[in-house]
């Protein structure tokens, strides 16, 4: 926030005036003349050095920059003169440059009237008594604050929303599958009612300590990640009550202004794609306008040299820094790579095109990129534009990268041909280097550091099984049934890393050397913290198959959660998934009830509930409506619903 000393008056920042306590009687107007001249001097050679400069400082519009060719169809209301083609892009040549001259001294003119202006209402002002400039000063505050609150309060454009299929009903026909829905659903309800209890308006929740949790990647204020997070599985789940409780959560306390550091990452796929697909489903605006509010706050996050987003936001002050950890100062592919998909809706919403521009930037320097074995390293550096660590995986750093290429194409109705064949060409590169059989028979994906193939598997990789499948049809050469075959055999070898521990969980990671396959090793690899991916996993492969392998695989996890996870305040996650006494790590993740709960529910669900040639879910299973040619030509038509 402007200081109200540096507020604009008259539109032009002038150097802050002294109105601190008075001198004495006798001394006022000696000290009075001087100090207006010593300003008139600072403020006339301020205003020469700003002359000087425009002229003097490199033109960085000659700069050369990129040409994305932006806007199409995925935002078809945003007004094409709006947004030119090339903007700022001035390349001079001969007979340009008179022209160009003759600009220069239009501009020169335009300045040295400003000047004698600038110092006419200079002079003028100092004529004012200290009572009169501070009235004037909280006059001009009291605009920019109206200004603001009108800003905000400013309704969004109506946009032709997509056909919403499914968004309830899934009711399945068979009596036992019904029981097990219903049993998710209650377990959902334990996991809520408890965070409503014990946790509300706290990011997460500790079920045993019974009081609010929160982790650094939610910053340092109670944003109720839990809340936003939850709204969707609770509106399929047809749990309206504590679907409007936590919409009056967020109507009245969520808050994005706030000297707070976040990560891009988790804030854009837990609260813009859990408040857009809260839009999507109940049609409330309150949801868009926050999605909208929370995203310009991370707008500030891509102002590095090259445009690849920092790792964390300061949501007040805009300033940008990666993780610490992170290989050189680099921004981490997963996250960088995972804003796409809420990132065009929040320009299709809008009818803005910022966002779809920032996004399409990042995909355009990746592509010019080289890759070494056509592998995407999990580190880029954002000041130099050079790839940190030779580093790949499909799991932790690297994993929603790919699934956001494969989705792009998905939400775009199969039109984002880009996008397709980013990830074609990923995933190739992925099967050839790092997708290896184990002895025992099991297709597991290791990781590549340096040029070693590590045969590790993470928990998070294991969402890949549902990638594969899920982007089986519109494969390459035909090739859908050997990728739905590929998904398969991970969901078998994620199983298998659940059913080899003593609670049916499976670890973080697990490994295959020599003896040892589908088994974590190091003590601090063996805990489980209520994560979806396995399951997802089986929801997809149920999709596509109805194999009821898949829905028997669900349920011994659901099971294995409600016998070591639930406690009397929630659930949580455990410690060791190879003791039979586990030990509590006492959070219930805000995914548990995004991801888990649901996919759990959807396993046991019938297809028509959030059919996926309608639906697209982002990595934290936040289902967002794929944007069809023929809605998206509607021009002008006005919300419906
Ligand atoms: C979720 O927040 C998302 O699925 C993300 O992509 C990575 N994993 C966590 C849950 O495990």
């Amino acid at each position: 926030m402007t200081t109200p000393a540096l507020l604009p008056l008259s539109g032009r920042r002038i150097p802050p005036l002294n109105l601190g306590p008075p001198s004495f009687p006798h001394h006022r107007a000696t000290l009075r003349l001087s100090e207006k001249f010593i300003l008139l001097l600072i403020l006339s050679a301020f205003i020469t050095l700003c002359f000087g400069a425009f002229f003097f400082l490199p033109d960085s519009s000659k700069h050369k920059r990129f040409d994305l060719g932006l806007e199409d169809v995925l935002i078809p209301h945003v007004d094409a003169s709006k947004g030119a083609k090339n903007p700022g892009v001035f390349l001079i040549h001969g007979p340009d440059e008179h022209r160009h001259r003759e600009e220069e001294e239009r501009l020169r003119n335009k300045i040295r009237a400003d000047h004698e202006k600038a110092l006419e209402e200079a002079k003028e002002k100092l004529k004012k008594s200290r009572e009169e400039i501070r009235a004037e000063i909280q006059t001009e505050k009291n605009k920019v604050v109206q200004e603001m609150k009108t800003k905000e309060k400013k309704p969004l454009p109506p946009v032709p929303i997509p056909n919403l299929i499914g968004i309830d009903g899934g009711d399945p026909e068979d009596n036992d599958i019904r029981k097990k829905r219903e049993k998710i659903k209650e377990m959902m309800k334990h996991a809520w009612d408890n965070y409503r209890i014990y946790g509300w308006g706290h990011n997460e929740l500790r079920p045993i300590a019974r009081k609010g949790h929160s982790t650094n990647i939610f910053g340092s204020s109670q944003m109720g990640a839990t809340i936003v997070d939850a709204l969707d599985t609770l509106y399929i789940m047809g749990l309206h009550d504590e679907f409007r409780d936590g919409q009056k959560w967020i109507e009245h306390n969520l808050d994005f202004s706030v000297n707070s550091e976040v990560s891009v990452f988790e804030v854009n796929i837990r609260f813009i794609g859990g408040l857009l697909a809260a839009y999507y489903l109940s049609g409330e605006e309150i949801f868009k306008i926050k999605a909208v509010q929370l995203a310009e706050k991370l707008l500030p996050a891509f102002n590095t040299p090259t445009g690849i987003p920092w790792a964390m936001v300061n949501l007040k002050s805009g300033v940008g820094r990666n993780w610490g950890w992170a290989s050189a100062g680099s921004s981490i592919l997963a996250e960088f790579g995972t804003l796409h998909m809420e990132f065009v809706h929040l320009s299709y919403l809008t009818g803005d095109p910022v966002y779809y521009r920032k996004v399409m930037h990042i995909r355009k320097l990746l592509q010019k990129m080289d890759r070494p074995n056509g592998l995407y390293p999990n580190y880029l550096n954002p000041r130099t534009g050079r790839w940190g660590q030779y580093h790949t995986s499909v799991g932790g750093l690297g994993d929603s990268f790919y699934e956001y290429l494969l989705k792009a194409w998905l939400m775009s109705d199969k039109t984002d041909h880009e996008a397709r064949k980013m990830y074609d060409d990923a995933i190739e590169a992925i099967e050839k280097h790092l997708i290896k059989k184990s002895r025992g028979g099991l297709t597991f994906i290791g990781e590549w550091k340096n040029g070693h193939l590590e045969k590790k598997m993470g928990h998070l990789a294991c969402f890949a099984g549902g990638m594969f499948a899920l982007g089986a049809d519109g494969s390459r050469m035909d090739k859908a049934g050997h990728y739905l075959e590929l998904g398969a055999e991970i969901a078998r070898t994620c199983h298998e890393s659940y059913d080899r521990t003593a609670l049916k969980l499976g670890p973080e990671s697990f490994k295959f050397d020599g003896a040892v396959e589908a088994v974590a090793v190091r003590q601090a690899e063996k805990y489980y913290i209520l994560r979806p991916e396995v399951i997802e996993t089986y929801w997809y492969l149920w999709r596509f198959t109805h194999d009821p392998r898949y829905r028997q695989w669900g349920w011994e996890a659901a099971l294995a959660i409600e016998k070591y996870c639930r406690v009397s305040g929630g659930f949580s996650g455990v410690k060791d998934v190879y003791s039979s006494t586990p030990t509590h790590d006492d959070v219930q993740q805000s995914f548990f009830l995004a991801e888990t709960l649901k996919y759990l529910y959807l396993l046991f669900s019938s297809d028509d509930l959030l059919p996926l040639d309608h639906w697209v879910f982002n990595t934290e299973a936040h289902p967002l409506p794929v944007l069809h040619l023929a809605n998206t030509t509607l021009s002008g038509n006005p919300a419906v619903r």
